[in-house]
This record gives structure tokens, sequence and C-alpha cells, in this order.
């Protein structure tokens, strides 16, 4: 490659970087009506104002007090949160959209609760852990890749729109992962098993795809 078209490919990356910020502070813009859609709303999907619910038929109804999370596999430090624990790590928020794969998106989300990269630095992933396997106490897993995990708009949120998520919606702990897929996002929040090699879950072996990527539609396959 000469100098010259380094330059240029150099140039055009940070063109790429800069519409991809603009693109993401997009998604802070709130219910305003000069909102462009072209560039917030994935392809294929529309948007709607409700919030439906979506599982696989069990909603279990587990208490604050009696709520566990255990963090583990390969990591230097295995952790075990109970409510009062959780309640002490440093408080997180964000706004994000929700984009589900039957078509459904919901913007302006306002979530609260711990970073995913907050909790990462307690239990310390080992240098060869690449992927996160979410359990919930349905029995649902999904699996997600170590590095989408840790970006900086993941949490585990115990709290949308200022109210505790409810229980349909997975509360007491649910994780929100939202440049992905919504089934992703696991609800009422176990176990989270950080591992070396990739296990897909409950519908990535239903024949979703592995990463569920909006922008690019990664639906099926
Ligand atoms: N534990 C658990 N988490 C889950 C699911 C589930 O069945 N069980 N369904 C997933 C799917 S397919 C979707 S679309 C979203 C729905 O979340 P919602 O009901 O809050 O809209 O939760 C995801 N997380
Ligand atoms: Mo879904």
């Amino acid at each position: 490659m000469t100098d010259d078209k380094a330059l240029e490919d150099g140039m055009r990356a940070k063109l790429v970087a800069v519409k991809q910020a603009w693109a993401r502070a997009g998604r802070l813009l709130t219910g305003s009506s000069d909102v462009d859609h072209s560039h917030r709303l994935p392809p294929g999907q529309r948007l709607v104002t409700n919030w439906p619910v979506l599982d696989l038929g069990i909603q279990p109804d587990v208490q604050r007090e009696e709520w566990e999370l255990t963090i583990d596999g390969a990591v230097v430090n295995p952790t075990i949160w109970r409510w009062a624990d959780f309640a002490q790590q440093p408080a997180f928020e964000d706004v994000s959209d929700i984009h589900c794969v039957t078509q459904w998106s919901r913007y302006d989300n306002h979530w609260q609760g711990v970073s995913t990269q907050h909790l990462l630095s307690v239990v310390q992933p080992l240098p060869g852990a690449r992927h996160v396997i979410l359990h919930s106490y349905d029995g649902y897993t999904t699996n997600v890749r170590l590095d989408h995990f840790a970006e900086d708009d993941c949490l585990l949120a115990h709290s949308h729109d200022g109210a505790p998520i409810t229980r349909e919606h997975g509360g007491p702990v649910r994780v929100i992962i939202p440049r992905y897929y919504l089934w992703k996002s696991a609800k009422w929040l176990k176990r989270i098993e950080i591992v070396m090699t990739d296990k897909p879950g409950f519908w990535e072996t239903r024949g979703y795809h592995n990463e569920g990527d909006p922008w690019t539609e990664q639906r099926y396959g």
C-alpha cells in the first residue's frame, strides 16, 4: 500500500467512526419528531410505543430478597451477589433502544443497574475467556461474545423508566445488551458463566443467528 492510499484509508475510517458516533448519539434524542428513522430504526423493524412481553411461558416469581446471581467460569474471582451486594455496586444508567427479532423496536428506554464493565472488573475474566453464557431462572440461556457483553451500554438492569423491572419483563434483574436483538437480553438473570469456548443458547440452537446484530439483520441462521 502506498502512503497516499494509507492516508486515504485512514481518513475514510475516521469518517466512518464519526458517522457511527452521530448514529449512536441519535439514540439519545427523546421523542422528537425529527428523529431520523433511517438511521435509528434498523432494517425490517417497526416502531412501537408499548412494550410487548415475550418469554417461554414461564415467568419465575423471584423476590429481591431471595434473588441470587452467580458469576463463575473462566474468571479470577468467582462471585455470588445477593440483592444487598448488588445494591452496593456503583450505580449505572443509560438510555437505549430495544430491537426485537419479531420486528418491533422501542426507543429511549431508561435503564438503571450495574454496568457489565464494572461486573467484569470485579470477577476478572481469564486471558482466554471469549464468551458469556447467560442463565435464567426459567431455564433460558443465551450466549454473547465477551467483547459485546463488555460494551459501554450493557448492564444488569433492575429498573426501567424509573420503576423496578416488573416480573413479566424479567425482574428483579435482567441483562440489557442494546446493540443486539433483545433475545440476547436475558430476563430473570441467575448466572453469568464466562467461558473460553462458545455454547449456543436456547434460541441460538433453534435457528436464531449466533450473534444477532439488528443493523445487518442477523435474525436467523
Ligand atoms: N429468561 C428469559 N429471558 C429472555 C427470554 C426468555 O424466554 N427467558 N426471551 C427473550 C426474547 S426472545 C425476547 S424478545 C426478550 C423479550 O423481553 P420482554 O418480554 O421484556 O420484551 O427477552 C429475551 N430474554
Ligand atoms: Mo424474541
